[in-house]
Parts: C-alpha cells; structure tokens; sequence
C-alpha cells in the first residue's frame, strides 16, 4: 500500500537521526536546520492529510526560520484561506514530527482514520522557501513527502512567507487574485501605482525610500518589483551579495531589539529607512537625526498610522456603521496604546505574543488591524466592510464615492492573510503620501516610552506562567509581587517576563518615563527572574 511506501521512503531518505523532542510552536518548527529534514518530511504527508480533510483544498508549507540567523532553519504549514495552521492541528503535528521511524506509518494511519481524511481524494500543496543555503533540501523533503501519499506539490522556489500565503489563498479562492509571483505584483504594487494616480506626491513627502532588506528574500522582491516602479524611489540595501549573511547585524529584528541601525547602509539625515526581516513578514522603519540619533517607528507606529488612515476614509465614506478596532500584545508600546483609546478613540484589545492570535481577534471587528510591536501585522476587512465600501463606490454622493474607490485600493494593497512586509511598505508609503507627511512628521502623532527587551537563559523556562494576554505572571506567585514592587519606583513603569515561544529563553519587557529608568527597571526584573 501508499503507506508502506511512506515508511520505506523514510527510512531510506529521510530518516529520523535526532532524539530532541521538536515543538510545533507560534513559528512551526524553528532549530538548527540539520535537525529538521525528517521533520519537514513528515510535515509533507500531513500537508496531504490536511488537504484531504479540507476536501481537497490546497495546503502551503514554508521553509523559513524568519529574522533567525543562517544555520536555523523551520516549517509551517498554511491554511487553505491562507491563514496559519488551526491550533488543534498543532499538536498532531508535534506528535508526527517526533515519532521514532518505526512508528510513522502507524501514526499517519491513525491520523488519518482520526481527522477522517478521504485519502481518495486529490491534495494539493504548495512549497516555498527563503534564501537559506538549507533551504532547497529542506524544500526537496517537504515534496518528497507529498509525493509520498500521492498528493500533489507545487514549488515556488524563493519567496516571502507572505507571498506563499497569499498564493494558497488565491488557488483556493479566485476571486483573491492569481496565484503567481506575478499575479501577487499585480495586485499589491498595482493598487498602489493606481492609489499614486489619485494622490500625486504632494506637501513633505518624498518618494525616496531607503530598505535594508536583512540579505533575505523581501529585499530580492523589492529589487524585481523596483523595475517598474516610477512611484517611489527606492535605494536597496543589504541584498544578501557575497559575503553578507541573512539577518546578520540588520533586518527588522535586529533594528527593533537594539534599537540601532542595520550595518550595510549610510544615510543622510531624516532619510526614512524601511527594514524588512529574513522572510519578508516584518517591516519597521527608522530614521537618523543630524546628531545620529535614532528615531524608530515600529509596529506600533505603522498600526497607528494605519488605523488613523482608516479612520478618516470611513469617515470620508460615511460608513458609519462599520466597527474598526485594533489588536496589540503585551509588547506594544505604553504611549502606542495611550494614543489610539486617547485620541483615535478606537477600541484596543490585547492578545498573546504569536501572529495567530492577533489574527483571530482582528476577525472580530468589521476592519481588524493588528500588529506586533516588532512589525509583523496587516489589516482585515470583514465582508460587511468589503460590501459595504463597494456599495458606496457606486452609490454615494460624489465625494463618498471618490474616498471608498480609494478605499477599495487600499483593501486590494492589503496582503489580509498574513503580516506582509512589501504590502505594509506600500500601505505606509500610500498613506505618507496621502498625507504629505515627512517620517518626522509620522513620528510627531505621539512619544514613545523608552523600552528596554532582555533575554535571560533559566533552567526551565516552563516554571514561568503568564495570564491577562501575559501582562501579568500567575507562576512563581512571588515573581509578580517583586515585579509589582520595582515596577513601582517608577513613573510610567512597566514590565513583565514571559516564556518566549520561538528561544529557550524568558524575555523580559520594561518601559518608563526615561531611558535610563527603563534600562534599570528591565535589569531589575531580569535579575529577579534569574
Ligand atoms: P517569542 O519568541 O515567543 O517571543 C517571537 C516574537 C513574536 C513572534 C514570534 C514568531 C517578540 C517579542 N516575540 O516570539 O512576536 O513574531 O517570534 O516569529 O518579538
Ligand atoms: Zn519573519
């Protein structure tokens, strides 16, 4: 049978040659890529399995560790709306990822007879990978394994995390767009050369945009895509030439955690700079002043400005009975959050650390815009909304009509299934634009509380339990109160430790009125999780 060949093929090509236990966790499974051929094997006959159960709908898998350096590499598996894997499928794909090769071929049987998958019918999955030297073997293994239980891969070679995303969405559902690097240029950069036709470039906007692109993939796209670019001027920097290493000293990562620019690029001063990460999910910005300090707008800024931006097209529109709110974690800056329920009054809700979960609270609002501080984020547009703002399109007095086709491009330059560096860029630049801003000017909307984020390496970092979107520890109880404690000698202080999900490591997050005061309250907590 199918199966027997499965298991066969496993232990002759891909066979399991490491016992550490692997974790399908908010990334999929991240580590050090030699660790994980069986593993992206395996996550190739689940691909099948949950295309099977999905009635046949193509499933996505991505070979990318993200903003972790070279020797890393990981795998997630997409859902067939282009959304990441349901959680309850997370932990059968731990399960499959650890069996011993002895016992595969009796957990894929029992998988399949569990979730009811129609083996009989059709499977179809697509592959992409980043630009990892690992990657096209690692790529290889996850056909290897759909071919196994006779579905059907498609390999996209490199592309962004996004872009895969947006390519399962639209094999799944036409009326996205097409399901081709190009289909995906046409729809994003398209929407915004036509959003650029209704809104020349006017006031202290420039159209000069520097990027480092991390040595990944993102910076890659954007150089194809810059071809036929009129719009905006852009200057590529660190596109993984010889010798320049993924996420090495630059990236959006490293530009968010140290709070310093990439190493790669000299800029005159004020010149706005975009980092984008590894895979091209993430984006932040920053800008040098005369004297070399760094302004960043992160996560938190692009949701801001986003939402503002939203706010004024509804208005614009007269859609007065469309709900727009926004999604934050834990990480998001104090004054981010103080200025969207102050002065945007737009209701903010917060979630755990992990895109999934932004994600899903976004859905609850007719226009969801979430972000992680970090940069990883996108907006989604219900179906109410979507109707609601072509009706107006059509129907509404002139002036109404005129902001919701400018709105209906917006919607099209949004990648809604995943946080997608290139879309976020466009959607920033679009509204910069729109608004005849200067990233100073972007940066004038509110202050930001200086932050500091640690790492500290414990001996289990499972002693530590969060709860209220992990703002606050329930385990050990006596690390709250002496979180509490210090937290008090602050003004604006802040702080909390969580368990990271991607690094055997606690990450600790502090913020206060001054940077001095939130280096010492984040060494503080550090020291009493330690
Ligand atoms: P962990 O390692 O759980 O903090 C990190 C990021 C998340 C998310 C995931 C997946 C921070 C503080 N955490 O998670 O936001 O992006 O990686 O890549 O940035
Ligand atoms: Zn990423």
């Amino acid at each position: 049978s199918s199966l027997r060949v499965v298991y066969a093929f496993a232990r002759e090509m891909h066979p399991k040659t490491s016992d550490v236990f692997i974790e399908y966790g908010t990334a999929g499974f991240r580590t050090k890529a030699n660790l994980l051929e069986h593993v992206v094997y395996r996550m190739g006959l689940l691909a099948v399995i949950r295309s099977r159960v999905k009635n046949g709908r193509t499933i996505g898998m991505m070979i990318t560790a993200s903003h972790n350096l070279e020797p890393d590499n990981g795998v997630k598996l997409v859902d067939p709306d282009g959304e990441m894997l349901e959680e309850s499928w997370e932990s059968i794909a731990t399960t499959l990822a650890n069996v011993s090769d002895n016992d595969l071929e009796k957990t894929v049987q029992e998988i399949i007879a569990t979730e009811k998958a129609d083996m009989a019918l059709k499977a179809s999955v697509f592959i992409g990978m980043d630009t990892r030297y690992t990657s096209p073997r690692l790529a290889a293994a996850a056909a290897n394994g759909v071919i196994a239980l006779k579905g059907t891969p498609k390999e996209f070679g490199i592309v962004t995390t996004p872009m895969l995303h947006f390519f399962v969405k639209c094999r799944n559902d036409n009326t996205y767009g097409t399901p081709t690097e190009e289909g995906y240029y046409e729809k994003i950069v398209g929407a915004f050369k036509n959003i650029r036709k209704r809104l020349p470039a006017r006031g202290d906007y420039n159209p000069r945009l520097y990027v480092d692109g991390a040595n990944g993939v993102g910076g890659k796209k954007l150089k194809a895509i810059k071809k036929n670019l009129t719009e905006l001027e852009l200057e590529l920097f660190n596109l993984g030439g010889v010798g320049e290493k993924l996420n090495l000293g630059c990236g959006a990562d490293h530009v968010k955690v140290t709070q310093s620019p990439p190493k790669g690029i000299t800029h005159p001063p004020f010149q706005r700079v975009a980092s984008v990460d590894g895979d091209g999910d993430r984006i932040v910005y920053y800008y040098l002043d005369e004297q070399q300090k760094m302004y960043l707008l992160d996560g938190d800024r692009i949701a801001t400005l986003i939402a503002s931006y939203i706010q004024e097209l509804l208005q614009a529109c007269n859609a007065t009975d469309i709900s727009l709110g926004i999604v934050q974690t834990a990480y998001a800056n104090g004054a981010s959050t103080k200025y969207i329920q102050e002065t945007l009054k737009v209701p903010v809700e917060f979630v755990k650390t992990g895109v999934k979960h932004l994600h899903h609270a976004a859905k609850t609002y007719d226009i969801g815009v979430y972000f992680e501080a970090n940069g990883h984020g996108t907006v989604l547009y219900s179906d109410k909304a979507k109707k609601t703002i072509n009706r107006i399109s059509q129907e509404g007095d002139p002036t109404e009509r005129k902001a919701a086709q400018l709105f209906l491009d917006f919607i099209d330059l949004t990648n809604e299934t995943v946080g997608d560096a290139i879309s976020d860029l466009f959607i920033v630049e679009a509204i910069l634009c729109a608004r005849g801003w200067s990233a100073v000017q972007w940066m004038e909307l509110y202050d930001d509380l200086p932050c500091r984020q640690l790492k500290v390496t414990v001996k289990d970092r499972s002693v530590i339990k969060t709860t209220d979107a992990e703002r606050i520890c329930s385990e050990p109880e006596e690390l709250q109160l002496k979180i509490n404690e210090l937290v008090a000698k602050y003004t604006n202080g802040r702080s909390f430790a969580r368990p990271s999900g991607t690094e055997d490591i606690v990450r600790v997050y502090a913020e206060a009125e001054t940077r001095q005061q939130a280096d010492l309250l984040a060494a503080e907590v550090a020291q009493a999780v330690f």
